[in-house]
C-alpha cells in the first residue's frame, strides 16, 4: 500500500528513478529538458504506464511523467501541452481509462505527435477508453496503441523510433535493444 501511494506520488511529481546507488536518476536530456512527456489520467494509471517510462528508461530517452486529467483538470492540461513543444518535448504519450479524451484532446491542443494507450480501468475492461481514443475525427490524429501495459510499452518504443529518426545513438541503442530481445527468445519451451 505504502509502495503504491509512493509510486503514485512519484507519477504526481513527475517521474525519478532511483540509481543502484539509491540516488535518484534524473532523466534530463543535455540540456536539462525531458524529450517524450507521459501523460496519464488518474494516479490510478501509473502501474500501467510504468511500462512506457521503464522502456524510455532503458533506451536512455529523457522523460518527465505527469498525472494530468482531460476532465478533472482542464487547466493543468492545457498550460502542459500548450507549452510542451516549446519546452522541448518531441513526442507525447498519453493514456487514460473509461472515456479516455486525454490523447485527443491533447493532440487538439500541440502539433507534437501523440501516442494513446488506452487503460484497463473500468467495469469494459478499456474496450470504452480503446475506442474513445482510436476513433478520432479526421484532422485530429492520435497514434493509438493496445490497451493496458503492452500498449504502454509500446507506445515508449514508437516515441523512440519517432525520435531516434534524427538521432543515431538512439538507433543504436533502438537496434540494441531488439537484438537482445529476439536473443532472448529460447528455441523451445
Ligand atoms: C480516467 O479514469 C483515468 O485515466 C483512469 O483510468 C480512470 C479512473 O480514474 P480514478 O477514478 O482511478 O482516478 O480518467
Amino acid at each position: 500500500m505504502a509502495a503504491k501511494q509512493s509510486a503514485r506520488r512519484r507519477a504526481a511529481r513527475g517521474h525519478t528513478t532511483r540509481s543502484a546507488g539509491g540516488r535518484p536518476r534524473r532523466h534530463a536530456a543535455a540540456n536539462g529538458a525531458p524529450r517524450v512527456a507521459v501523460l496519464m489520467g488518474s494516479a490510478s494509471d501509473w502501474e500501467v504506464m510504468k511500462a512506457a517510462t521503464d522502456v524510455l528508461d532503458t533506451l536512455g530517452i529523457a522523460h518527465e511523467a505527469r498525472v494530468i486529467s482531460a476532465h478533472r483538470t482542464p487547466d493543468r492540461h492545457r498550460a502542459f501541452v500548450a507549452s510542451a513543444e516549446e519546452r522541448g518535448y518531441e513526442v507525447i504519450i498519453a493514456g487514460a481509462g473509461g472515456a479516455a479524451h486525454l490523447a485527443g484532446v491533447t493532440a487538439a491542443l500541440t502539433l507534437l505527435p501523440v501516442l494513446g494507450v488506452p487503460i484497463e480501468s473500468s467495469p469494459l475492461s478499456g474496450l470504452d477508453a480503446l475506442l474513445s481514443t482510436v476513433q478520432m475525427p479526421g484532422g485530429i490524429p492520435v497514434g493509438t496503441l493496445a490497451i493496458g501495459r503492452a500498449g504502454a510499452k509500446n507506445a515508449g518504443l514508437l516515441a523512440a523510433a519517432i525520435l531516434a529518426r534524427k538521432d543515431p545513438a538512439l538507433r543504436s541503442a533502438l537496434a540494441a535493444f531488439r537484438h537482445q530481445q529476439t536473443r532472448s527468445v529460447p528455441e523451445r519451451p
